[in-house]
């Protein structure tokens, strides 16, 4: 299924006067606002493959019909998003769900939709089919050595599919850990998976990174062995430079302030980036900004100062994704909104008068501080990132424009309606 430009042309005809009008009454109270469209236009979120079908449930799946069947059409999907909004120029591959058979043919494929391939995962947490060693208790931290060695290898494996296709981080998140007191020696748990980390960590390419991902519970639900932030980053310290650690929104206990995590990640140089979600209660993989939008607009706030404190570029020296998938939307409309609430916080971010905050903090002005944050939390922001995506060539309504092209009828006429995507 494509999208012709003339049918984007059409669309935003008929929105245009309605959007010059309420561009206009943001734009004249904005300072800076070329620079803050351009920021905005530069910013791409990368699309998890495992993301494109129904799913975020032990228990049933109920798919909407038309998902992608294989890594081709994965990659036709993340096109579809991004010719609608033009922030989604990355796909985040899952190995071995996504083995790039060609990878020349894949990378055409990609070229040819404007999309570029993030980080590659692996996938210890589950038994393949063939495999010769269970990971039913663990695998990169676990007390038989073959097991590690099989988990490493499969590790090493993964970074060669990424480099073939041009990606340059491998995301790495374990599910090793223990469901009851006394199964698990912590300390030899953890030198296992050090001595694990070092191997695959050697087999990096120079211009690689190795993402740390750390989770406080499930699936085992008494220890994690990298649980939370203190331990991916005690880790990454010992691997070295091309070691950081990445931060899912879902994976802290319930207001854990995620806020305070990144800025101390960020300012030690060892915050890789994000795996973008929402939750109520725990690892939900909601929709971004569905529950709680506020938490993320404090989040970008500090990503952003930091992040400006030490020059870094927004767009390209973090590894921005996002890690959702349930059971109720369609999963393209849940990535378009997705996509949107994390530029709607990142546009809101860039509007926070920092030199004001930073003389507010200085003086102990909760009061003023609080002023200047939701000055720029209850702005509406979303004119100034539909502005952003004329300008690069998007829709100004996405999620209008996908229902009214019929986007999914239409894909559902390709692929069939009972088509099941792998992921979670
Ligand atoms: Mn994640």
């Amino acid at each position: 299924m494509n999208i012709e430009k003339f049918q984007i042309a059409e669309f935003n005809q008929s929105l245009q006067q309605s959007h010059e009008r309420n561009f206009h009454h943001i734009a004249e109270n904005i300072n800076g606002l070329p620079e803050i469209l351009q920021k905005l236009q530069d910013f791409q979120v990368a699309i998890p493959s495992w993301a494109l079908g129904t799913g975020g449930t032990r228990f049933g799946r109920f798919s909407g019909g038309g998902e992608p069947r294989n890594i081709e059409e994965k990659i036709t999907d993340v096109g579809l998003l991004h010719a609608l909004n033009r922030s989604s120029g990355s796909i985040s591959l899952h190995i071995p769900w996504d083995i790039p058979e060609n990878a020349a043919a894949i990378k055409a494929l990609a070229a040819q939709h404007d999309i570029r391939f993030d980080a590659v995962n692996s996938n210890t947490f589950q038994d393949q089919p063939g495999q010769a060693h269970s990971y039913k208790f663990g695998s990169l931290h676990h007390t038989d050595k073959a097991v590690r060695k099989q988990a490493i290898e499969h590790n090493i494996e993964v970074i060669r599919y990424g480099v073939e296709l041009g990606s340059n981080a491998l995301s790495l998140w374990l599910a090793d850990g223990s469901c009851f007191p006394g199964q698990l020696n912590f300390r030899g748990a953890f030198k296992h998976t050090l001595d694990s980390l070092q191997e695959i960590y050697a087999a990096l390419p120079s211009d690689w990174k190795l993402w740390i991902e750390y989770k406080a519970y499930e699936p085992n639900f008494y220890s994690t062995t990298i649980g939370d932030w203190g331990q991916s980053l005690l880790f990454a310290n010992k691997l070295g430079p091309k070691a950081q650690t990445l931060v899912d929104l879902g994976h802290h206990l319930p207001n854990a302030n995620i806020e305070q995590i990144v800025s101390l990640l960020l300012m030690e140089g060892k915050l890789a980036g994000f795996h973008f979600n929402d939750s109520k209660y725990g690892d939900d993989d909601l929709t971004v900004g569905s529950i709680n939008p506020y938490q993320l607009f404090l989040i970008f706030n500090e990503l952003i100062e930091g992040m400006d404190a030490r020059s870094m570029n927004h767009a390209t020296d973090l590894g921005w994704m996002i890690d959702a998938s349930h059971n109720v939307k369609d999963p393209l409309e849940d990535l378009l909104q997705s996509v949107e609430a994390i530029m709607i916080a990142y546009a809101q971010a860039l509007l926070v008068d920092t030199k004001a905050l930073q003389a507010a903090q200085q003086d102990n002005d909760a009061v003023a501080a609080q002023e200047i944050l939701q000055h720029a939390y209850r702005t509406d922001v979303r004119p100034l990132i539909a502005q952003a995506r004329l300008l690069s060539g998007g829709v100004l309504e996405p999620v209008y424009f996908y229902r009214k092209l019929k986007v999914r009828e239409g894909l559902i006429k390709e692929r069939g309606l009972k088509t099941v995507a792998t992921g979670l």
